[in-house]
């Protein structure tokens, strides 16, 4: 079953099952895979079977999702199906970075809500970079003093407190969405050099950074005061932080020499995992040979990998772990759609449109990395451009959708390329409902969306272009 069900009308059966507004009788059945569920339309009322919660919420949604289509074909039955269904990953993430804007409570709690609704399951938090340090550190208060004062361009920063912590992770957890934090190790610390510039490297003297280079600055590896540091920080997060991993980054670390790197990455893992946590590290981590056995690693260069990206990824499954795929051509959802695309990055080298965030097939990426050693696929929204609600919802909407559904349903029979008319016809069907929340996406060529809705602002006389789509 694609994660965005077929419309009603091109179900042969369509319009013979239960009422429209009929309530499911859910039954537990432990034989059904996790996360999965079984949903028959065919009574007088849908029964759901899930050996979960997860799965009992994933029938839900595809059953909301089948009277949408039902309802606007003018029916007042459900076609009477029987579907049987469940994930081909159980990693189907999303990851904000919260550290080059900050993005408040209310926008990752609706970005939760909306992960789910497409059956995703993980939310990474990135909340530490050079621009920002944005959660609260108890022992370290100047984190989320100075720390928390800058984001890219200026303008003020921001932090989540222990309180915003507990609400975002309870609010995912009620969603069947495990929160990840990421504090980005030892790179990308520009933010925690100015708060306790005794950690960075002798002789440098660390200044706020707005701007969007990378790679510039690092802990000092040589300094065990670093190492208090990780300590502090990394059980506070672990402790506050209910789901079981921890991402420590391990990223772009161009200012620290090689050797300190591994030392540094060998005690701040072993550091990580005293915490009881699985930690997660994105691919150049992999050069490291003293991993906690099980990290996983995240991979984030291009489908076809250049220099030694592939390699780097392979050292975590022949550490016991297995890999998160995230290629930067096709699952970063900063990147722009286009070349003149007013918001985004064009790093990998090329636009990712909706054809390309669809059209890759996640064993084909890395020689050797089969589907065994894949735990997931996540997309990526790094925020150098995207400075609020309606910039992030452009740029993930529609291509968290190609995501979601290259996450979780199978692969094609025979190796056969995924059916994109398909693919765009069910957006369209789904876009109604994105129209009907008055929530805004882009309106990239090739899909048939609905007409534009008249928006509230707009019926209130207000301007138009400030709510409607470009
Ligand atoms: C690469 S991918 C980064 C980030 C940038 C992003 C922009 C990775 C691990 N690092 O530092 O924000 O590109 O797309």
């Amino acid at each position: 079953m694609p994660v965005i069900p077929l419309p009603a009308s091109t179900r042969a059966a369509a319009t013979t099952g239960a009422p429209l507004d009929a309530t499911p009788v859910v039954v537990r059945d432990p034989d059904i895979a996790p996360e999965g569920y079984r949903l028959d339309t065919g009574g007088e009322r849908p029964t759901i079977a899930a050996a979960d919660d997860a799965g009992e919420a994933y029938a839900a949604t595809t059953l909301a999702r089948l009277a949408d289509g039902a309802r606007a074909d003018g029916a007042t039955r459900l076609p009477a199906l029987v579907i049987d269904d469940a994930p081909r990953f159980a990693w189907r993430g999303l990851m904000l970075d919260v550290a080059r804007h900050f993005h408040p409570v209310e926008t990752v709690l609706e970005l939760i809500d909306d992960l789910a609704a497409l059956k995703l399951n993980r939310l990474h938090l990135h909340l530490t970079d050079d621009q920002g340090w944005r959660i609260a550190i108890d022992a370290r208060p100047a984190l989320t003093g100075i720390g928390a004062s800058t984001q890219v361009g200026g303008g003020g920063g921001g932090h989540y407190t222990k309180d915003d912590w507990r609400r975002i992770v309870e609010h995912a957890a009620a969603r069947h969405v495990v929160v990840v934090p990421e504090i980005d190790l030892p790179g990308h610390t520009n933010a925690a050099l100015t708060a306790y510039p005794e950690l960075a490297p002798a002789g440098v003297v660390p200044a706020p950074y707005e701007g969007i280079e990378v790679g510039f600055s690092t802990l000092d590896p040589r300094n065990e005061a670093s190492y208090r540091f990780v300590e502090d920080v990394l059980g506070e997060v672990a402790a506050m932080t209910p789901g079981p991993w921890l991402h420590i980054g391990g990223d772009e670390c161009l200012a620290t020499p090689e050797d300190d790197f591994l030392e540094f990455i060998r005690r701040a893992a072993a550091i990580g995992a005293a915490t009881g946590k699985t930690l997660i590290g994105w691919h150049e981590m992999g050069r490291s040979h003293d991993l906690p056995p099980g990290t996983i690693g995240q991979y984030w260069n291009l489908t076809a990998p250049q220099e030694d990206h592939a390699e780097h990824l392979l050292a975590f499954v022949a550490q016991g772990g297995r890999a998160i795929l995230s290629p930067a051509d096709a699952a970063y959802l900063d990147i722009k759609y286009t070349e003149d695309h007013p918001i985004g990055l064009i790093w990998p080298g090329a636009p990712t449109t909706l054809e390309d965030a669809y059209g890759w097939e996640p064993t084909e990426i890395v020689p050797g990395l089969g589907e065994a050693g894949i735990l997931g696929i996540e997309a990526t929204v790094f925020t150098e451009t995207i400075v609020d609600r309606d910039a992030l919802r452009s740029m993930v909407y529609p291509r968290i959708a190609a995501v979601a559904e290259l996450a979780w349903s199978p692969r094609p029979r025979d190796g056969r390329p995924r059916d994109l008319d398909d693919f765009r016809d069910r957006l369209a069907r789904l876009a109604r409902r994105w129209e009907a929340d008055g929530l805004r996406y882009e309106r990239v060529p090739g899909v048939a969306w609905p007409a534009p809705r008249t928006s509230r602002a707009d019926e209130a006389g207000a301007d138009p272009a400030a709510t409607l789509d470009r």
